[in-house]
């Protein structure tokens, strides 16, 4: 199979909730959607999350600029890999690039699951499987967001994030109780700091956090992403599960991030596609970490399918209000389907969204 042409399309998806986070809010989901037309009539789907409106353009002139460079190329994601690694040596693939490629991955990877109508978990060797769940919540602020979490436990989630890091430690803690006593003891719950601390407050919320007995599965990006120093110490210094990993550019972050998390949760873009993401879990199991995925609902569950150190699918749906049949939720859990990552756009609804 060969490549024919890269169509890139930028939209803002309707998101049922903004993501929020202590420092900002996204109202739409930033996407930027990638169709990579075979010549034997596949098309491959997938998606790009940007973050911010202003990718936007960026991403679809770089991949649509890219499309006539790849035009006649093998379509196999391995021999995509090497050719564009020889073109962007010199630059590098961190930022753009890299998220742009990862999408083009993530497209090659479902058109070669529906060139053989299979699940693109097949071709990793795993059947989809119904993969546990955690839903994935903004700023928790009590008074204005029990809904949320009634709505979640109506949904069925067994365990819930929340993101939270107030001026105070104390309305941290007020806010997580609140969690806690609406969810129950049986369920489990997280809290994401979003890169929020340097480690010595982080250090310290955390242990003010273990005093307050909330039962924590996990304390996610405490500090920077890029702050190795401040991962190993508050590691050392705190009894909670340290969760990080969203922020890894490519597997190279995990080799060197690795043995200072407790858990890992690799961006299916930032990671490099699904080509990237198994070698950063193979990375992560033989440190003994287990994953989770972040963002990215569709490819997640055919990437933890096949992830003998799966731990929890993050249920966070930027993409599912685009598709004909977003993935959903049966009792708390996520199967992959198919062929390829089973990713159909909604034309009228991709129309409506569309960002000139
Ligand atoms: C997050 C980050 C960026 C966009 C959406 C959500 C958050 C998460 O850190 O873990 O889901
Ligand atoms: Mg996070």
């Amino acid at each position: 199979m060969r490549i024919e042409r890269i169509k890139a399309r930028a939209l803002m998806a309707p998101l049922a909730v903004p993501i929020t986070t202590a420092q900002a809010s996204i109202p739409a989901a930033p996407l930027v959607l990638v169709d990579v037309e075979m010549d034997q009539g596949v098309t491959g789907s997938a998606y790009i999350f940007g973050y911010t409106p202003l990718m936007l353009k960026p991403l679809v002139a770089f991949l649509t600029d890219l499309s006539e460079t790849l035009a006649g190329s093998s379509a196999q994601p391995a021999d995509v890999a090497r050719q564009t690694a020889a073109q962007f040596r010199l630059l590098g693939q961190q930022g753009m690039v890299g998220m742009a490629l990862a999408g083009l991955d993530l497209a090659l990877w479902d058109a070669q699951g529906k060139a053989v109508d299979q699940p693109v978990c097949a071709l990793f060797g795993a059947a989809p499987r119904p993969l546990p769940c955690y839903d994935s919540q903004g700023l928790f602020v009590p008074g204005r967001d029990e809904g949320l979490i009634e709505a979640s436990l109506a949904r069925g989630f067994k365990a819930i994030k929340v993101k939270l890091g107030f001026p105070t430690v104390a309305e941290d803690v007020a806010a997580l109780r609140v969690v806690r006593d609406m969810i129950g003891l049986e369920r489990l719950l997280m809290l994401d700091y979003n890169q929020a601390f340097a480690a010595p407050e982080a250090i310290a919320r955390i242990r003010t956090l273990e005093e307050a007995e909330l039962d924590l599965t996990w304390v996610e990006e405490p500090v920077p992403a890029e702050d190795l120093a401040g991962y190993r110490s508050v590691r050392t210094a705190v009894s909670t599960a340290i969760q990080s990993g969203e922020n890894w550019w490519h597997p190279a972050d995990a080799a060197r991030m690795i043995a200072a998390t407790d858990y890992a949760m690799p961006d299916m873009i930032k990671i490099g596609g699904l080509s990237g993401w198994f070698r950063a879990a193979a990375i992560a199991e033989a440190a003994g970490v287990p994953v989770s995925s972040h963002l990215f609902v569709e490819a997640s569950a055919h990437a933890l399918a096949a992830t003998p150190n799966a731990h929890l699918l993050e249920w966070l749906d930027v993409a599912g209000g685009v598709m004909t049949e977003p993935y959903t939720l049966e009792d708390g859990n996520v199967t992959a389907r198919g062929p390829g990552l089973g990713i159909t756009w909604d034309e009228g609804k991709v129309a409506k969204h569309l960002v000139a």
